[in-house]
């Protein structure tokens, strides 16, 4: 058993996290679970992370590290020679987290407050209303990352970096794939070619269905 654990959900927000760890050559022992539903791996989730959210990484030294973005940083710093993020000399260097940034600080919260809408609204309208208006957020979202960024091919030109497979895991919730294709197509074009790369390609074949 690795020394490093990652407690993630199938189809959640611990794909990108794993993408990065197979990609940086950290083995890592996974924990699955599901923290919506009561037992002993939310029990073991809920002690390291109060949140009881997914990813939540423990380190060897017992460290915690939450917050995907968080996680996606520090791998990158700690193994540089991998590539999960554009060279210090690089100008993308700064872009790369700009754009992580932008879609844990904006998107993902969309999703989760679309997830979870009870957590904020009380009736069952205004949970529907909620949800909705997530999904309409998230899709000016994407339209802000298509005027944006100009892929060519990735998201921040000829190399694969972290950014690309955060948006790619993005893209396969709402407002869903189909969406994007139709109304984003320079980034949904650069998200297909990221999927191709052989550990995404690995990841995703247990994360989310094609
Ligand atoms: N800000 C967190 C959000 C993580 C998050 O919301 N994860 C979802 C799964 S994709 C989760 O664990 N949801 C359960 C909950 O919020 O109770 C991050 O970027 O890692």
């Amino acid at each position: 058993m690795s020394a490093i654990e990652l407690h993630g959900c199938r189809g959640c927000g611990s794909a990108v996290v794993e993408v990065m760890l197979e990609w940086a050559g950290v083995e890592f022992t996974y924990r699955e679970v599901e923290s919506w539903e009561p037992g002993p791996a939310t029990d073991a989730l809920k002690a390291i992370n109060p949140l009881a959210q997914v990813p939540t990484l423990k380190l060897a030294d017992g460290t915690i590290v939450t917050e995907s973005a968080a996680i996606i940083i520090a791998l990158a710093e700690w193994h540089p020679r991998a590539g999960l993020l554009p060279p210090p000399d690089d100008t993308r260097r700064a872009q790369a987290p700009r754009w992580i940034a932008f879609i844990a600080g904006n998107m993902y919260p969309a999703i989760s407050v679309g997830d979870f809408p009870e957590r904020w609204v009380k009736s069952d309208a205004a949970r529907a209303e909620l949800k909705d208006g997530c999904v309409e957020r998230l899709k000016a979202y994407w339209g802000i990352l298509e005027q944006s960024l100009d892929p060519g091919p990735y998201l921040l030109g000829e190399e694969i970096c972290a950014l690309d497979v955060y948006a790619a895991m993005l893209s396969r919730w709402r407002p869903g794939r189909t969406w994007i294709d139709a109304n984003c197509p320079r980034v949904a074009g650069s998200i297909a070619l990221t999927e191709q790369h052989p550990i995404v390609v690995r990841v995703w074949a247990r994360n989310f269905k094609r």
